[in-house]
């Protein structure tokens, strides 16, 4: 799905800012119509944000149920005749859309956009009521799942997964035009042969047209051009796209009509990379590439997961400053902002499904009840459906993003019980059918080891959270080294494929300090992150390091969360910590 522009022949309006909300504890606005009128008894709420810090009180945190959004926006005159277009770039979990009386849309999924032709639901020139209702609710059948537990007190959100269950319209919404003959939809596949690129190409679009493509470099000169809805543009002396170098191309869709005149026109930033795995090495055009950097989450003070510019560019600034040169969207799609800001900063993404929690077995950060995890009663049929359709909808948004190299299919999951298997085997298949470009991977757990795992065998790069010297042999870093090295050699052993550590960290808390190894104290932190460091520069098939966690994040309340999650090297207002540092000291030096 592309994303709104202001281009010759499309305007957007961003209708961002402060909305009418209402929070249904009783669920009663579905069958009151409260799309119907103005929202009573509303407060304002900011969008983009999670709503459940904005309001000091723990029924707003912890609502469960529909929460309700309206605003009006005034449709340009100037729009008359044009196609409109209402978009939602999130809503978590899931919602229905309304535009003055009539439903327009309804999404599931908390982290990929979604939109309405709403022509022929407003007139220009005059104001449109926008009613959504988002519903945070977690099953058996969301990605991810949860289960809502009615109590006495009520009902409480249960799910399996360590970070806050924010919601509400986490990014921007916006009111934009099309021409009625319009692209629809771009897709590029980038290729290398020595000097010379290739970006193959294929434009999707309604409405009798014909397509031509124009390829111009940053300069803005052209460098290719082609006729037809597909093709393959060739890029001599190509400048390519590469860690580091965010180089981009621009590739301009356009359709004419009969006469030759322009109807529409859509630009696609392009950056022309490989990627490819091969034995144990991790191939960005060619070269070995070696991730630094870190698992982050979409967190932050008051606004929870709501998407924010300045916060971004603060954390890619950060990023920058300790010389990371990647990054995880751990545990969701991030907002399409990121992803443009790393294409255009040479920043490496692993591009993660919202598919976390999912192991009945393992109950750190949350107990069902249930005894196996992939069954009709828990993980079943259903939930696959939304996770086949969430991998859809995450290759359709990002498939064009040179800065993503890898698809994550799930984080930690049960992965050593044969239904395992066949659970995820049509999701990755999924992946390579709509992508056969990137590889794909699965985050396995710490119970997964080597010999149990049943799941790794799917992947194309194996990819393990590893927490030796923190959950186990806690305290002992010198117990911790030799587990951590003999587990990794065991799977460079059985699948001959490149690792990635993608998560490892200890929780610290910030100002805590200890001269002897003492857990939660800020050398500790330090001297665990060096020992991991230590055993990944003994093992060639280790292909990178990303910590956890980029910085402290919210959970639920727990007994091993100290005001959430303190894994951060920075702290959850990006100070940073001891380690941030030593972290800078080693990172740099490999640049
Ligand atoms: C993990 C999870 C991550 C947690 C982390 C922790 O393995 O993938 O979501 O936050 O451990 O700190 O326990």
């Amino acid at each position: 799905m592309l994303r709104p522009q202001d281009t010759a022949t499309r305007e957007r309006k961003c209708m961002n800012g402060l909305w009418s909300f209402r929070l249904d504890p009783a669920g009663e606005g579905r069958t009151q119509g409260w799309w119907r009128s103005r929202l009573d008894e509303a407060r304002e709420m900011p969008v983009p944000a999670s709503y459940n810090d904005i309001v000091p009180e723990l029924a707003v945190r912890d609502h469960v149920g529909d929460a309700w959004y309206q605003t009006t926006v005034r449709v340009p005159q100037r729009w008359a005749g044009e196609r409109i277009v209402l978009r939602f770039d999130a809503a978590t979990h899931r919602a229905v859309v309304w535009v003055d009386d009539v439903q327009v849309a309804e999404h599931e999924g908390g982290y990929t956009p979604f939109e309405a032709d709403v022509t022929d639901h407003v007139q220009p020139g005059t104001e449109a009521r926008v009613t959504v209702v988002v519903n945070n609710e977690l099953t058996w059948e969301s990605i991810p799942p949860g289960v809502v537990e009615d109590t006495p007190l009520g009902r409480r959100q249960n799910y399996f997964h360590d970070f806050f269950n924010y919601a509400g319209l986490h990014r921007a919404v916006w009111l934009y035009t099309t021409p009625k003959a319009h692209v629809c939809g771009i897709a590029v596949e980038t290729g290398l042969d020595g000097g010379t690129g290739t970006v193959r190409y294929a434009v999707e679009h309604a409405g009798a047209a014909v397509v031509r493509v124009v390829l111009r470099d940053a300069a803005g000169a052209e460098v290719a051009d082609g006729e037809g809805s597909e093709g393959l543009l060739t890029v001599p002396d190509v400048h390519p796209w590469a860690p580091g170098d965010g180089y981009l191309y621009e590739l301009e869709a356009q359709l004419h009509d009969a006469d030759g005149g322009l109807v529409d026109s859509y630009v696609l930033p392009v950056g022309v990379r490989t990627v490819e795995v091969r034995g144990t090495e991790f191939l960005i055009n060619g070269e070995p590439f070696y991730f630094r950097g870190f698992g982050k989450h979409e967190d932050a003070p008051v606004r929870g997961k709501g998407h924010d510019d300045a916060l971004m560019v603060h954390d890619f600034e950060l990023m920058e400053w300790i010389g990371a040169n990647s990054f995880r969207t751990s545990h969701y799609p991030y907002a399409e902002e990121v992803l443009d800001y790393a294409d255009r900063h040479g920043i490496v993404v692993i591009d993660e499904t919202a598919a976390v929690g999912m192991n009945v077995r393992f109950t750190m950060h949350g107990a069902s009840g249930a005894t196996s995890t992939y069954t009709e009663d828990t993980i079943g049929s259903a939930t696959q459906r939304n996770h086949l359709q969430a991998i859809r909808e995450l290759v359709a948004r990002d498939r064009n993003h040179p800065s993503v190299v890898l698809w994550c299919v799930a984080n930690e999951p049960d992965g050593s019980v044969p239904e395992a298997r066949d659970y995820f085997a049509p999701l990755f298949a999924e992946f390579r059918k709509l992508d056969p470009t990137r590889p794909v991977g699965l985050v396995n757990m710490l119970a997964d080891l080597p010999d149990k795992d049943l799941v790794t065998e799917l992947a194309d790069v194996v990819m393990t959270n590893r927490y030796y010297g923190w959950y186990m042999q806690t305290g002992d870093l010198a117990a911790a080294e030799v587990a951590l090295e003999a587990e990794l050699r065991a799977w460079v052993e059985k699948h001959h494929k490149p690792i990635l550590v993608t998560e490892y960290g200890a929780d610290t808390y910030a100002g805590l300090h200890s001269i002897v190894d003492m857990p939660w104290s800020e050398e500790y932190q330090v001297a665990l992150l060096a020992m991991y460091h230590r055993v990944f520069d003994r093992i060639d098939a280790v292909v990178g390091e990303h910590i956890w966690n980029f910085a402290d994040f919210a959970t639920r309340p727990g007994v091993m969360r100290v005001g959430g999650n303190k894994k951060g090297v920075f702290t959850r207002e990006r100070s940073p910590k001891s380690a941030a540092f030593a972290v800078r000291d080693r990172w740099r030096a490999a640049r």
